[in-house]
């Protein structure tokens, strides 16, 4: 997979040369290639932004700046990501969609963002235009957005993941829920052991009982999920788990207890 991204920050981008990123990068398998907006300015001051139509506050990306960048580093067919609050929310689900493209361009925004007219004549072009969120916060820029959604998807490509990491393990995200607690040695610390069934060496236990904690763990901090489960999903103990957390397990869905 060949990512670029076009900031004026460059610096920002450096961290996708470490840990799993850098690695895949290093074997041949992400070709990431970060570029400073500013080299596609024409005067001497390197401008790449001017006051917005209108008036208001702050100063807009011109339009010029970001054409001209874009047709040196679109190819056939490529993906071009617009990290913006106002975009539809990036998730584990765009992860997997984005990690099949070929190509993924990167426009990281500052100020007040980059001109419309840039997604709207790219998209007039045939160019798959993805406006995106991360999140329900704002950003001073699209940089840090876009190292989120980077190692999102670079860890879905093909080859990435070792097998000490691998993604079929998220089998809990997989199904909707919570990733269940998680302990190591020593046995006791600062007064507090790890569950005795985790000692026990009962892999049915374990299992079970990893289960309950994803379900109550999810039922206490995202109803919202354990409301979307998939009945048909659900077994004669996760019913009764269920049940004792408030939830019954209708033909249609999950709802609260007496709903
Ligand atoms: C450009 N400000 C690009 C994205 N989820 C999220 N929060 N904030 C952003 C973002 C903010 C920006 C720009 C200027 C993205």
């Amino acid at each position: 997979m060949r990512v670029d991204v076009l900031t004026i920050f460059p610096a920002y981008l450096d961290a996708l040369e470490l840990s799993l990123v850098g690695k895949a990068r290093t074997a041949g398998l992400l070709d990431v290639r970060v570029h400073d907006l500013r080299d596609w300015a024409h005067d001497r001051h390197r401008t790449v932004d001017d006051t917005p139509a209108g008036g208001g506050a702050g100063m807009v990306m011109r339009p010029d700046v970001w054409g001209a960048a874009l047709s040196d580093v679109l190819t056939e067919g490529a993906t071009l990501v617009v990290p913006t609050p106002s975009g539809p929310t990036f998730t584990q689900r765009t992860a997997e969609d984005w990690a099949t493209r070929e190509h993924l361009v990167f426009a990281c925004g500052r100020y007040e963002g980059i001109d419309a007219r840039v997604a709207e004549h790219h998209r007039a072009r045939g160019v798959r235009v993805e406006e995106a969120s991360i999140g329900d916060y704002v950003l001073n820029g699209g940089e840090v957005a876009t190292l989120v959604m980077v190692e999102a998807v670079a860890r879905l490509v093909p080859g990435v993941l070792g097998n000490a990491e691998s993604v079929v393990e998220e089998s809990h995200s997989a199904e909707g829920l919570l990733e269940y607690p998680v302990y190591t040695r020593p046995v006791e610390w600062e007064g507090l052991a790890i569950p005795d069934v985790l000692m026990s060496g009962h892999h049915g236990k374990v299992a079970r009982w990893r289960r309950d904690q994803a379900l109550a763990r999810t039922a206490e901090r995202r109803p919202d999920m354990i409301a979307a489960l998939d009945p048909t999903r659900l077994d004669k103990r996760d019913r009764a788990t269920l049940g004792d957390l408030g939830w019954w397990v209708h033909p249609d869905g999950v709802r609260p207890a007496g709903e």
